[in-house]
């Protein structure tokens, strides 16, 4: 049975560039997830470097980081049944060129070093990163329609 889970989800640099900021959170928004925490960042390395720190050892490593801290970031919690795998679903593939059309790689990027979000790939990791994304007291609590019963 699924449980409700928060995961971590992010629009890179080149998505808030490219004005994709509303077309992505409608998504989840009409999907039925619950926004609790939204708000935009300028990422520091030091951060990104803490937040990418699996991937030190990649050849794309420091080329990930200066896309990174290209620009601000939307970083957003988001709350619901099954919350982390669908929400990687719901973004696509890494590469974009291998995300199914309908997800949101496979409709609005073709690079995977331009693939405009992000998504936490474990309860484990959305943990991690809404921990050092946000303070306890920006994760909002309030009553949302997919707590209702109409939904
Ligand atoms: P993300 O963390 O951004 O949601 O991506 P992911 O789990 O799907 O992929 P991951 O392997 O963790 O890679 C993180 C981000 O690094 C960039 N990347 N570039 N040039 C390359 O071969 C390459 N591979 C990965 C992408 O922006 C990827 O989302």
């Amino acid at each position: 049975m699924s449980t409700t889970e928060r995961t971590f989800i992010a629009i890179k640099p080149d998505g808030v560039q490219r004005g994709l900021v509303s077309k992505i959170i409608e998504r989840f928004e009409v999907r039925g997830y619950k926004l609790v925490a939204i708000k935009m960042v300028q990422p520091t390395q030091e951060h990104l470097e803490t937040h990418y720190q699996d991937l030190k050892t990649k050849p794309f490593f420091a080329g990930l980081i200066q896309y990174m801290k290209s620009g601000p970031i939307v970083a957003m919690v988001w709350e619901g049944l099954d919350a982390v795998r669908q929400g990687r679903a719901m973004l696509g593939a890494t590469n974009p060129l291998q995300s199914a059309p309908g997800s949101i790689r496979g409709d609005f990027c073709i690079q995977t070093g331009r693939n405009i979000c992000h998504g936490s790939d474990s309860v484990e990791s959305a943990n991690h990163e809404i921990s050092l994304w946000f303070k306890e007291d920006e994760l909002c609590s309030y009553k949302h329609n997919s707590q209702n019963l109409i939904y």
